[in-house]
């Protein structure tokens, strides 16, 4: 059968009935790619979960289509978000799909040129911002709390409602929930809607099971971590480069009931993780990354000791093609050669 997204897919798990008016881009149904490297090195099933191959290149589609359905429904004709990115570029193209008009405030300077390129090809009105994703959100909450506009950033719940639905692929995929789930904090939408998708299938009798959620922040940029907002985040991640998120309290929750951890990252741990997960044919932008960085981290601590040959999956959240500028200054650029046999053979070591 034709696959026509995540809400046909998942409706009945979802707050849409037959008047909502579905915008999609066939988001969802991402590969969840088994990793011979990093099961090997750490004695457990390790699933990664490749988000960067959806429409926009990452999760956010999963709760965009939700949000923009939902605002169509009620009539908005306007949508507004604050973004390090990727909420930007997916709001664009769903807003570009149902002709509603967007507006996104970014950091200026701090966004990966793919995702800028992304909002500006789809229209939308970008308005790069003298201040961090954390000033940008409290603008666009003002904003849309007075002017007739929709807000779209997860804050919105309709967004963790679509995201939750990766959970339910998950767990579709294994017919039942892995141990262990880990994913890169940001604002906490995400972790927040991982948890709820699969508390939500464990209810309905579809998992038997319940993981243990590992989320990862990075360390110039872990709000959760340290316990107190951070008013200058700083790290090379800037997806994740947030110092007061949204949903911090549901991802305590999260953490909490599923007897798991959040812990902070290092730059280097995440630069590390993005190129290994490269070398192994997976291109994933460097906030990805930090899943991997964190289960690496904890195996060195001897986490995993008692658990061997355990399932966990990890949230690649986002595609590396955002951020080529990234990849290029950590592996240099390509050699230039003469147009000539022997220079190229010599080069290839043949
Ligand atoms: C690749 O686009 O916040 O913890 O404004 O782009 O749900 O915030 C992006 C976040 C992880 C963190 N990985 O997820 C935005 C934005 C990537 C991301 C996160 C983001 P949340």
């Amino acid at each position: 059968m034709l696959y026509k997204g995540l809400i046909e897919k998942y409706r009945e798990y979802l707050p849409v009935n037959a008047k909502t008016p579905v915008v999609t881009l066939n988001e969802g149904n991402t590969p969840l790619i088994f990793s011979e490297d990093l099961s090997h090195e750490l004695g457990l099933k390790v699933y990664l979960k490749f988000e960067g191959l959806n429409p926009t290149g990452s999760f956010k589609d999963r709760g965009m289509t939700m949000a923009i359905s939902k605002a169509k429904e009620k009539g908005a004709t306007t949508v507004m978000c604050a973004s390090t990115g990727n909420t930007s570029a997916s709001a664009a193209a769903y807003a570009a799909k149902c002709g509603m008009k967007c507006a996104v405030l970014i950091p200026d300077g701090n966004i990966a040129l793919g995702k800028l390129a992304q909002a500006m090809i789809h229209n939308a009105k970008v308005i790069a911002i003298r201040g961090n994703f954390d000033d940008a959100l409290n603008l666009v909450k003002t904003i849309t709390e007075k002017y007739p506009i929709e807000l779209v950033n997860s804050i919105n719940p309709f967004r963790i409602e679509g995201q939750k639905t990766a959970a339910f692929e998950i767990c579709d995929s294994f017919g039942d929930a892995p141990e262990f789930h880990a994913i890169p904090v940001g604002n906490a939408g995400n972790i927040t809607a991982y948890w709820k998708g699969y508390k939500e299938y464990h209810s309905a009798g579809k998992s038997k099971t319940l993981p243990k959620m590992l989320g990862f922040q990075a360390a110039g940029s872990a709000p959760i971590v340290l316990g107190h907002v951070v008013d200058k985040p700083e790290t090379i991640a800037t997806a994740i480069r947030i110092g007061n998120p949204a949903s911090w309290k549901p991802a305590l929750a999260a953490r909490d009931e599923s007897a798991g951890l959040i812990d902070a990252v290092t730059d280097d741990e995440i630069l590390s993780a993005y190129k290994r997960l490269a070398s192994g044919g997976v291109f994933t932008e460097p906030a990805s990354a930090a899943s991997v960085a964190g289960i690496l981290q904890l195996h060195k601590k001897g986490f995993f000791d008692h658990v061997k040959g355990s399932r966990i999956v990890c949230t690649l959240t986002g595609h590396g093609l955002k951020d080529p500028n990234i990849a290029i200054k950590n592996v240099g650029q390509p050699v230039t050669l003469n147009a000539d046999i022997k220079e190229i053979l010599k080069e290839v070591g043949l």
